[in-house]
């Protein structure tokens, strides 16, 4: 109760913003784009969500921070494109609650239209557990019309949950995000490295495609590539940024 309470301020307070973590080509070293993380400042200083996970269990705060989370993000990038950067794609995680509003799908696309951007902008990742959960039925109609309309979608944490292969006929995800335990463990064990090529080699063979989370070693870079891993993402290029960096970041990059 005094987490979701603390939420409310943070919002009130304007103290809710994402940090930016880029995603790069393996094969070009280009950025294919961003993944907005959210966070917090309780005063000392902006924290990862651990603290306030819960809040996005609450519907209402879900909802919230997940509206915040995308007007934020529709702002930063339209400040960008008029900077004339090439910014790539924006991904932003949804949780299960923000679903329960079955108008969802429209309602980010309109906020789309109304800045001028189009779908094709816009990756949204969600988890195993948010295609499991009580809003399946919404879940899976507004991730159908967000696809039709041009979104990305990427299924998170691959590998980590409880989700089977069969959701991934069921839905048009364009993207697996290999979770980062895997890409931890690449260099010491072999199972590791097998079940990232697997998932990669299933990927593929759907004409998906994978990111790799949590790189952060060159010899894990060298792997992934090795294994055809399509993008990357992790300490190794850069710890997600406060949007005011993310310029000088792009700029420097290319
Ligand atoms: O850095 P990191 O600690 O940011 O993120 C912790 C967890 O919080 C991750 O599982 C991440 O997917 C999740 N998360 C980060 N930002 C958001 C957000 O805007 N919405 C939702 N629903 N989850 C987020
Ligand atoms: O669940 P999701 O994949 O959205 O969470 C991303 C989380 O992983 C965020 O908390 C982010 O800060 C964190 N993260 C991103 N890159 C790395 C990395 O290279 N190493 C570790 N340990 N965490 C990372
Ligand atoms: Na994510
Ligand atoms: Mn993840």
């Amino acid at each position: 109760v005094a987490v979701l309470r603390q939420v409310g301020q943070a919002l009130m307070d304007d103290a809710i913003a994402p940090f930016y973590q880029p995603k790069i080509f393996m094969e070009s070293g280009e950025i294919e784009g961003f993944e907005a993380l959210l966070r917090w400042n309780d005063g000392s200083g902006w924290q990862a969500p651990a603290a306030i996970e819960h809040a996005f269990e609450d519907p209402t705060l879900a909802v919230q921070l997940g509206e915040r989370m995308m007007d934020r993000v529709i702002a930063d990038l339209t400040g960008w494109r008029k900077l004339g950067l090439n910014i790539g794609r924006i991904a932003v995680n949804v949780s299960a609650a923000e679903f329960s509003k079955s108008d969802m799908a429209n309602r980010i696309l309109a906020k789309l239209d109304r800045a001028g951007l189009s779908p094709g902008d816009l990756d949204i990742e969600v988890t195993e557990s948010v295609i499991l959960g009580t809003q399946a039925t919404h879940v899976g109609h507004a991730l159908r019309r967000l696809h039709t309309q041009g979104v990305s979608i990427a299924l998170d944490d691959f590998g980590t949950g409880y989700a089977s292969l069969t959701h991934l006929r069921q839905y048009p995800f364009d993207w697996l995000k290999i979770d980062r335990s895997f890409v931890r463990d690449l260099e010491v064990d072999a199972n590791a490295d097998a079940i990232v090529s697997a998932v990669i080699g299933l990927a593929h063979g759907m004409s998906r495609r994978v990111v790799a989370e949590g790189v952060e070693t060159v010899s894990q870079l060298d792997i992934l590539r090795r294994r055809g891993c399509d993008v990357v993402q992790g300490y190794l290029v850069s710890r997600p940024m406060p949007a005011s960096r993310v310029p000088a970041f792009t700029r420097r990059w290319v």
